[in-house]
């Protein structure tokens, strides 16, 4: 009985809190653990997001990278970012000019955000590089870098990286709060009808009925200076900026989770969300070439995946093509 009371009171304890408190942390680890190993990563630690500290050497030419230089290199640039006047409303992607930029985030205003800016045309791009365990991968040199500059209380809402593609940041300085959801909880942070993922700044909550089973499972990240964030394909995730942030991150696609990747591909296609990046061509294309036995065995569940799906869906097509000719007559040209 007494144990009973304390659980009550635990319960209630932890409804006052909120969930916050009680969501699991990614795990935490150096990338000594794993001796900088591209195969030992993927298949020891890389199935769940992780956070890595000692990513880079001490003598890595990325700590020479300073806010600084960033700013001198973009006085007479722009920047590509967002304007975070459109946080609520859905982002538009903009460009953003270099001092415009540096003056708003030094008079501590943050009213822009700069995200996926690449960085293969600047003079940093000769000294940046992933850490070489990240360096794998099919999209190649120029999908690989991109710039993070982002002010305190800029906020990303819950989103999955395209074409399931694998994603890190590393922060040079800074601090951001992740909030993660694993790829089997979409359909619970997914709206299929209005076709978006749960905002807690914006969506009515009672089009998410399952959002409290997808809390069950629901991670939380603290990522400082020094540590790099890795999350697999199909990870969904929402970021908050609690520090002026700088740093550097990049998207992947390789054949250590070639089978992730492509099912969160095919599950994004099969929803028509994104016909811009075909990921199925690239992996077809890559049949026979892995370079490890782990990874052929993962090129060959997607390559399987592939054809499955792909037999699937040509039978549907069937019943769905006349289905879009009539939405597209009820809702008149559009
Ligand atoms: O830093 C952010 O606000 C967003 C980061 C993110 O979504 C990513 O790196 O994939
Ligand atoms: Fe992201």
């Amino acid at each position: 009985m007494k144990n009973f009371n304390g659980f009550v009171l635990f319960s209630l304890l932890a409804c006052f809190l909120g969930h916050e408190s009680f969501a699991k942390e990614i795990r935490r680890i150096s990338a000594k653990e794993f001796n900088g190993e591209t195969e030992r990563f993927y298949r020891e630690f890389a199935q769940e997001p992780v956070i890595i500290e000692e990513a880079y050497g001490d003598d890595d030419e990325l700590k020479s990278l300073t806010l600084d230089r960033v700013e001198d290199y973009f006085k007479d640039r722009v920047l590509y970012g967002y304007n975070r006047k459109n946080d609520e409303t859905g982002r538009v992607r903009e460009e953003i000019p270099g001092p415009v930029f540096f003056a708003d985030l030094k008079r501590g205003a943050s009213s822009y955000y700069v995200f996926d800016h690449e960085v293969s045309e600047s003079p940093f791009a000769g000294q940046l590089a992933p850490p070489s365990f990240l360096g794998q991968n099919w999209l190649g040199e120029d999908h690989n870098l991109s710039l993070t500059l982002s002010g305190k209380g800029s906020f990303t809402p819950f989103h999955e990286d395209g074409s399931g593609e694998q994603a890190w940041m590393y922060l040079v300085t800074g601090e951001k709060h992740w909030v993660i959801y694993p790829p089997q909880c979409r359909p619970l942070v997914w709206d299929s009808l209005y076709k978006d993922f749960f905002n807690p700044r914006k969506s009515d909550r009672s089009r998410f009925p399952y959002l409290s089973c997808a809390d069950a499972e629901r991670l939380t990240a603290v990522a400082r200076a020094g540590d790099l964030i890795f999350l697999p394909p199909g990870w969904i995730h929402q970021v908050l900026t609690t520090e002026d942030s700088f740093g550097i991150g990049g998207n992947i696609v390789n054949e250590f989770q070639a089978l992730a990747s492509v099912a969160t591909g095919l599950n994004e296609k099969s929803h028509a969300l994104r016909h811009d990046f075909d990921l199925t061509q690239l992996v077809l294309g890559k049949r026979g070439q892995s370079v490890t036995e782990y990874g052929q065995g993962q090129v060959n569940q997607a390559i399987e995946l592939i054809e499955v799906w792909s037999h699937r869906i040509r039978d549907k097509s069937d019943q769905l093509v006349p289905l879009l000719a009539g939405v597209r007559s009820e809702s008149g040209s559009n």
